[in-house]
């Protein structure tokens, strides 16, 4: 099941950045435009908030078959059957995750050196992040990452790549000859106020 993930379409919540609307309704209709794979990413949030937001965003993923990956929280997601975690440099090793997560679920892990990414996959990752390949404000402290350094990294690892930071349906052609897995985005498409269709634009651009 975890070798058939589309990573085409990832997007990554923030709910500060949503406009009129809640983070389950904009996950479903991003969904209904083309998201393909969802991750929930908290900060400052409790415990049981994080728990209690992440059941009912799989009830929403669940919905429509689309996998649902946590953000740092390996407990929570063990705790409600997602599909797997995702993980920076400065969180749990790739290699102890895998030990704690178990082999049926992901383990995806941030990176944005060449170095970084061969050790994401010699430690068991599912799939590697790259970014930020565009200037954000979303992550404050993200380096930047050239693309013919994602394409070195895609050229060099067999694991799914996924070009993360600041990327929109404007700059996404940017990206073509890296050939890459699939984008993640939160901005382009949460900070909009039709989120269905922003993300039907990502798809569009894509192509
Ligand atoms: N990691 C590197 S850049 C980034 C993360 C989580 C932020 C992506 O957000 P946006 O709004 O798509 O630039
Ligand atoms: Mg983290």
């Amino acid at each position: 099941m975890k070798n058939k993930i589309n990573y085409s379409i990832y997007l990554l919540t923030d709910r500060e950045m949503l406009v009129d609307t809640d983070i389950y309704t904009a996950v479903e209709e991003s969904i209904k435009g083309g998201t393909t794979l969802v991750q929930l990413r908290e900060k400052d949030i409790s415990t049981l908030e994080f728990y209690n937001t992440a059941s009912k965003v799989k009830a929403v993923t669940d919905k429509y078959n689309v996998p649902l990956i946590i953000n740092d929280r390996i407990d929570i997601a063990l705790s409600i059957d997602a599909a797997g975690v995702h993980l920076g440099q400065s969180d749990m090793p790739a290699s102890i995750a895998r030990g704690i997560i178990g082999n049926d679920k992901i383990v995806g892990i941030s990176t944005s050196t060449l170095e970084e990414a061969i050790e994401a996959e010699k430690e068991g990752a599912d799939y590697v992040g790259v970014g930020a390949m565009f200037p954000t404000t979303t992550k404050d402290d993200a380096s930047a990452v050239s693309v013919s350094t994602l394409k070195e990294i895609k050229d060099n690892i067999s694991i799914p790549v996924v070009a993360i930071g600041g990327i929109t349906n404007k700059n996404v052609d940017l990206l073509k000859g890296a050939n890459i897995d699939g984008v993640a985005v939160i901005s382009d498409i949460l900070a909009k106020k039709n989120v269905k269709e922003a993300t039907e634009k990502l798809v569009e651009a894509m192509k």
